[in-house]
């Protein structure tokens, strides 16, 4: 790759590549040079013998190819004075190594080519995620009666998410337990019965109300946390643990979301996340190709 060769030229430089999104650096600049540096979040170097298509001097990999080459055009439209700038950008190619590419060339002589890989995973790190579908798959709640009227709302925002995400109402067992030291026998019940893909565990602690909170509340998430840990059922963890009734309507449909919504569609990513660890299919495991 050679130098600009004016000042004019690396400003022309500076220009495409500001209008393709890359971020400035921080340059450097002597008696009888200066650069002009972009930052890449992401790169590799790569070698190349032999001669390609476009005979490009620097590949850039990209995602959204086609919203770089509208991006490209346009600059090149606007910048290149007395012409249509056809000349300096080409269309969007198939390449012989499952990739598409442009080339441009902002300045005379220098070519960059830009191109995006067809395969999805290429460049993705490795990585197994849930989805959140719960269709085909059975949960199990367990909700306490104290605080009943929080706790029936954390329950309809439950049931909501389950239902929104495609189960069916009769993959859903519903189990009622006097109070959130309950919870966890209850639960551990359900996992063990085998019946549940997930579980979702809601009740309501309030600190001012509630005497002996931290026995109470310690118990109720070290006893959720041992059953999931025992049977491997992920237990998604629903109990609001507040100062006042009113914080705790708050996380209950009003001001800051609906938590029994939230656990419910963690226990369905976490059933998802399950199924892909134990019995993965190809497309589960999102590895390079
Ligand atoms: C006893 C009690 C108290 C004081 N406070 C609460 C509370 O804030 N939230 C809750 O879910 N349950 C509470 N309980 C009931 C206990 O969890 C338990 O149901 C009873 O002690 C019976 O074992």
């Amino acid at each position: 790759m050679r130098a600009a060769r004016t000042a004019e030229e690396l400003k022309t430089l500076e220009s495409f590549f500001s209008a393709l999104g890359f971020e400035p650096g921080k340059g450097s600049a002597g008696e009888h040079f200066r650069t002009a540096p972009f930052l890449a979040p992401l790169g590799n170097l790569e070698f190349l013998t032999g001669k390609m298509s476009a005979t490009p001097e620097i590949l850039i990999e990209v995602t959204g190819l086609k919203a770089v080459h509208g991006v490209a055009e346009n600059w090149v439209k606007k910048n290149s004075a007395g012409s249509s700038g056809g000349e300096n950008i080409s269309a969007i190619t198939q390449t012989h190594w499952n990739s598409r590419l442009f080339t441009a060339e902002p300045v005379p002589g220098m070519v960059f080519g830009f191109w995006e890989s067809e395969n999805v995973h290429h460049g993705k790190p490795v990585a197994v995620e849930g989805d959140l579908s719960a269709a085909g798959m059975r949960f199990g709640i367990v909700v306490s009666r104290w605080n009943g009227v929080i706790t029936d709302r954390l329950l309809q925002g439950a049931l909501d998410a389950l239902l929104r995400s495609g189960a069916k109402k009769d993959a859903i067992t519903v189990v009622r337990v006097p109070g959130s030291w309950e919870i966890p026998a209850a639960a551990r019940l359900l996992a063990e019965s085998k019946n549940v893909d997930a579980i979702v565990t809601l009740g309501v602690l309030l600190r001012g109300e509630t005497a002996h909170y931290e026995a109470i509340y310690t118990e109720v998430s070290r006893g959720i946390g041992q059953s999931q840990q025992d049977t491997g059922v992920p237990h998604a963890f629903g109990v609001l643990t507040c100062e006042t009734l009113e914080q705790a309507l708050d996380r209950a449909g009003l001001k800051m979301g609906n938590k029994g919504f939230e656990a419910a569609l963690a226990a369905i990513e976490m059933a998802s996340v399950k199924k892909k660890i134990v019995t993965p299919t190809v497309t589960d495991m999102a590895v390079e190709l």
